[in-house]
């Protein structure tokens, strides 16, 4: 037989990580997406599934990594990162990226497990974050969501300076304890603003109407900016090349990640 007969990996194929604990979140999205009519996003077979081995030489700990892609009508691209490495690391990175024909934020969810603990960031992240016309209208609407869950959750602290022109004022961001308690407030917090969140960004979706092409111009220059930081500046770089190697890791994060 020629390798003709075996499936196609595809983008839109369900990710299955055995222990990844972001599973839930995943699978809420795509069920979320399925109104919009996704349809495949083209990633390689080498970045739709990548396994590698991290640890020491005693205890070696298998790793995976897969993506999950599919573009809509309105978004550009969605795409999630999902990583599992046992008890070293599991994280998902969800980010939908609008089409510069619509006057939309992006979704961000970084959800990420590490031997330390738990850290959530989850936004509506602005193409361009000094222009009223483009953030009043979603602000509004996401203050209220945000008030709600990040009362119930620690604050994760400082970010850098630099990275402040790309996230709203709802950015939710929490540090939580490995165990019962940091399992419950993913449970009762974490998870609830996900889909709150995600609500509020495909009803937005859902009622964008198409721009005029000047205003197509500077939504596309923003979101270019936006890309650009996100690419540089990667937190997953370090370990995503020390799991798959720094070849493979940057022709991730610039051609499939973060790729405008
Ligand atoms: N972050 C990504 C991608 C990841 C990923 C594509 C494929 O953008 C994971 C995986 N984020 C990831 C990991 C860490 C972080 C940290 C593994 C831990 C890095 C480490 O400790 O070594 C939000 N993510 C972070 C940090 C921030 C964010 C502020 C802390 C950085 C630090 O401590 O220096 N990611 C960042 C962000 C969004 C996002 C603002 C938007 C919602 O997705």
């Amino acid at each position: 037989m020629t390798s003709s007969a075996l499936p196609q990996p595809c983008s839109l194929d369900p990710v299955s990580l055995a222990g990844w604990r972001w599973a839930p979140f995943l699978d809420h999205a795509v069920a979320a997406l399925q109104p919009f009519e996704p349809v495949a996003y083209p990633i390689e077979a080498q970045f739709l599934r990548r396994e590698g081995v991290a640890g020491s030489k005693a205890q070696p700990v298998a790793v995976s990594t897969a993506t999950w892609g599919c573009s809509t009508e309105k978004l550009r691209q969605v795409r999630a990162a999902c990583v599992q490495a046992g008890p070293s690391a599991s994280v998902l990175n969800f980010v939908a990226n609008p089409s510069s024909r619509f006057d939309l934020p992006f979704f961000g969810a970084d959800l990420v497990t590490l031997p330390a603990g738990h850290l959530i960031a989850l936004d509506l992240q602005p193409a361009l974050k000094a222009d009223q016309r483009h953030t009043t209208p979603v602000w509004e609407r996401l203050l209220p969501i945000w008030e709600q869950w990040q009362t119930l959750l620690p604050s994760g602290g400082p970010i850098p300076a630099e990275a402040e022109p790309y996230f709203s004022p709802g950015f939710l961001w929490t540090r939580l304890p490995l165990g019962n308690d940091g399992d419950a407030l993913i449970e009762n917090a974490v998870f609830p603003a996900f889909v709150a969140y995600l609500d509020l960004y495909l009803q937005l979706v859902a009622e964008a109407q198409p721009v005029s092409d000047e205003r197509r111009l500077e939504l596309l220059a923003g979101q270019r900016n936006y890309v650009a930081y996100r690419a540089e500046k990667d937190p997953a770089r370090g370990m995503l090349g020390r799991f798959h190697g720094k070849e493979w890791t940057e022709a991730y994060i610039h051609g499939v990640l973060f790729d405008l």
